[in-house]
């Protein structure tokens, strides 16, 4: 099936109903992606939404478009195989904080690194929300509200930004659950970039961690253009408070893999593919 009439924003719901906790800011991620994906006329038949596990990393059910909910810390590397064997296709990737940067710590700054051609947001509400309420690699230092840190985690959070920079990501941006129009443009934009994006989006758990309510009077949108230049980007994600908004980083390179002609890396897709066929 071809869309042939323009999608409004509901129509890249799926019938599922997401059951997040009323005000988790997950929601707000899932309506700027249907936004942005009606803002490009994306076509559902060409696109994928890929997760890992996690309350965050149940989107992909709620979008009308295929998916796939993989292992825990693992979407990067099914989003990134997915893209290699067909390029044809818009590919996102998803998950929280404990999927990315914790057990997928290492597949993240290797998707970094290796810059295919998908997007990727990490909705980091700074907890394991799905496991209820342990401290992950974001939870600030002196968090006491979980009763396996209670004093806190006593090591200092992971700055994304930071780290995504020091692997070598091309294009980095963060938006907040509170700012539903921003994302949507963020990830419009995200998808439109040739390589890989990543947006950290700032996304509240209110059962979890309902002081995160006070980001609303702490996020607040950069107002100078995004910097093309790797030093200024780090001296920025090094030094910043982590709650400034917008496209931060825009540095386009060679994306992976290099282009070989098309024949070779098809024919190895089709075999793999008939191998599987009885
Ligand atoms: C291999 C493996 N280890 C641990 C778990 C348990 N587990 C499920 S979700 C999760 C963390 C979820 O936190 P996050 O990714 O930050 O997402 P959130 O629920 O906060 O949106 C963990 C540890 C698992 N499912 N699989
Ligand atoms: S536990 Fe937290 S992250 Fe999970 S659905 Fe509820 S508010 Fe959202």
């Amino acid at each position: 099936m071809t869309d042939t009439i323009k999608l409004k924003a509901r129509d890249y719901k799926s019938a599922v109903k997401p059951i997040w906790c009323p005000g988790c800011g997950h929601f707000s991620v899932f309506n700027a992606i249907t936004k942005a994906m009606a803002a490009l006329a994306i076509n559902k038949d060409d696109t994928v939404m890929i997760s890992g596990i996690g309350c965050s990393s149940r989107l992909p059910a709620y979008v009308d478009s295929y998916g796939f909910h993989g292992v825990h810390g693992r979407g990067l590397a099914i989003a990134q195989g997915l893209k290699v064997a067909r390029p044809d296709l818009t590919v996102l990737a998803m998950g929280g904080d404990g999927d990315g940067f914790s057990i997928g710590g290492n597949h993240f700054i290797h998707a970094c690194r290796r810059n295919v051609n998908i997007t990727y947001i990490a909705m980091d509400n700074e907890v394991y929300g799905m496991t209820k309420g342990q401290a992950s690699p974001t939870t600030p230092i002196d968090w006491d509200h979980s009763k396996l840190t209670p004093h806190g985690p006593g090591v200092r959070p992971f700055k994304p930004a930071a780290v995504a920079l020091a692997a070598g990501a091309p294009w980095i941006a963060r938006g907040y659950s509170g700012n539903p129009n921003q994302m949507a443009k963020l990830i419009a934009e995200a998808i439109a970039f040739p390589g890989f994006s990543f947006l950290h989006v700032l996304s509240q758990c209110i059962t979890f961690c309902p002081e995160q309510t006070d980001w609303k009077a702490i996020a607040h949108e950069r107002e100078e253009p995004p910097l093309v230049n790797a030093d200024d980007a780090a001296k920025l994600f090094l030094h910043e408070d982590g709650f400034q908004t917008g496209l931060l980083f825009s540095e386009p390179r060679a994306t992976w893999p290099p282009a070989v002609g098309g024949t070779v890396s098809n024919k190895a897709a089709e075999q793999l593919a008939a191998s599987f066929r009885v």
